[in-house]
């Protein structure tokens, strides 16, 4: 099997509006060349596609589902209740760009709503989530756990925390260089 012909991973949101954040689970997936199928389920707004969603993502082979909810975010959660696939949860701070007052486009709690919402599972149907709007990192993590089944992927991962540790050696180079003040004023400036 490979995880670059069909899709592995099945991402969803809530909302439209989540797509802003979203993305960015699907940039790494794809950095990495894994295939993954992109939908919009709610719990709340379409709750029968609940159950054909899991059955689908069953159907399909998903290894991992990333769900990305806002506010009132029970989407991780009640996938979880239908499916055995691993589902790893991305509260959103809500950004509905729909709405014209610039009052009502946030969620009231900054996502600290969806994050309790999504890490608070009842014992039996677990879900582990991510920091709030941290959809990369989702992205991520799912390709930690098919890196179990796909060693080019754990090489691929190594590679990339190399990559992580020379941009940081970079930046204190540079830092150390320039100063505290000019490096920031120049940081700020871009
Ligand atoms: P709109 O911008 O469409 O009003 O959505 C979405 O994830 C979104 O962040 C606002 C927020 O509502 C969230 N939503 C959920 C669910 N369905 C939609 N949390 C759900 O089923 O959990």
């Amino acid at each position: 099997m490979s995880y670059s012909k069909n899709p592995l991973v099945g991402i969803i949101m809530g909302s439209s509006s989540d797509s802003k954040v979203m993305h960015s689970a699907a940039i790494a997936l794809d950095e990495f060349g894994i295939k993954h199928e992109d939908q919009i389920v709610s719990a709340h707004r379409t709750p029968t596609r609940l159950p054909d969603y899991a059955k689908h993502a069953e159907k399909q082979g998903f290894k991992v589902i990333i769900a990305g909810a806002g506010g009132s975010a029970h989407l991780p959660g009640m996938i979880a209740s239908h499916t055995t696939i691993p589902v790893i949860g991305v509260p959103i701070m809500v950004y509905n760009d729909k709405i014209n007052s610039d009052k009502f486009k946030f969620s009231a709690f900054g996502g600290l709503d969806a994050l309790l919402s999504i890490s608070e599972m009842p014992t039996g149907s677990p879900v582990v989530t991510v920091g709030v709007n941290k959809a990369a990192n989702a992205g991520l993590y799912a390709i930690k756990i098919l890196a179990n089944e796909f060693p080019e992927l754990k090489t691929k991962l190594k590679k990339h925390k190399e990559m992580q540790h020379k941009s940081v050696l970079k930046e204190s180079d540079e830092m150390k260089k320039l100063g505290l003040v000019r490096f920031a004023d120049k940081k700020l400036k871009k």
